[in-house]
């Protein structure tokens, strides 16, 4: 089987691919030589993982999935949650995204936090959606240099290291994405069945 996966972002590819293996041929949007932003306008992540999805069906007459996520800090009311890639402006720049949250973490004795994920596959211009979460603390300071966006601040509850401080293979074992990645291939496998 044969599916788009509507990102721009390579890290996010990077896990998606080695979570799926070879069950499912992803076609990144690189393969297809399209490099433009998708379009991210809503205030959730659901509507956004649709909306990215519908652009790239529609675009290359494909089934296609995509995914939106979020991290939701219980102190900040749930912030940056859908905001998470623009947090600090328009820039995407994960370093003052950061920077931004500790700031705002300042006085904050509750540090609970999780990372959600929203995957929404298209399959002949009908949604599925899958959801992963993951429950942590943000740290006090940056720790590890593996991963991306704020790995380096969340914990994960029951480890003592940040996601960034992990390696790929442990942080796919137990992360959001992974979760909501499993709920898509099970549906997939009983879909072909
Ligand atoms: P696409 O829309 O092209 O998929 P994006 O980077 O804009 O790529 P999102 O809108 O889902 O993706 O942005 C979520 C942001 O949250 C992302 O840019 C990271 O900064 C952060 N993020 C997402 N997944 C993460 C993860 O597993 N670990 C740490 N940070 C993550």
């Amino acid at each position: 089987m044969k599916l788009i996966f509507a990102t721009q972002n390579q890290h996010k590819r990077d896990e998606v691919q080695a979570l799926l293996g070879n069950s499912i041929q992803i076609l990144s949007l690189a393969d297809l030589q399209f490099h433009q932003e998708l379009p991210e306008t809503h205030d959730t992540l659901e509507e956004n993982a649709l909306e990215k999805a519908v652009f790239i069906s529609n675009k290359f007459s494909m089934d296609c999935f995509s995914e939106d996520t979020g991290l939701e800090i219980a102190a900040l009311n749930g912030a940056p949650g859908v905001y998470s890639a623009r947090y600090a402006g328009e820039g995407k720049n994960p370093e003052d995204n950061i920077q931004l949250v500790f700031q705002q973490m300042n006085e904050k004795e509750n540090r609970s936090a999780q990372f959600r994920t929203v995957v929404c596959l298209l399959l002949k211009n009908e949604p599925h959606f899958f959801e992963g979460m993951v429950a942590g603390t943000i740290t006090k300071e940056q720790t590890g240099v593996s991963g991306f966006g704020y790995d380096p601040i969340f914990i994960p509850e029951g480890y003592d290291r940040t996601f960034a401080a992990m390696t790929k293979e442990e942080k796919n074992e137990i992360s959001h994405r992974r979760r909501a990645i499993d709920k898509m291939s099970a549906f997939l496998k009983k879909q072909a069945d």
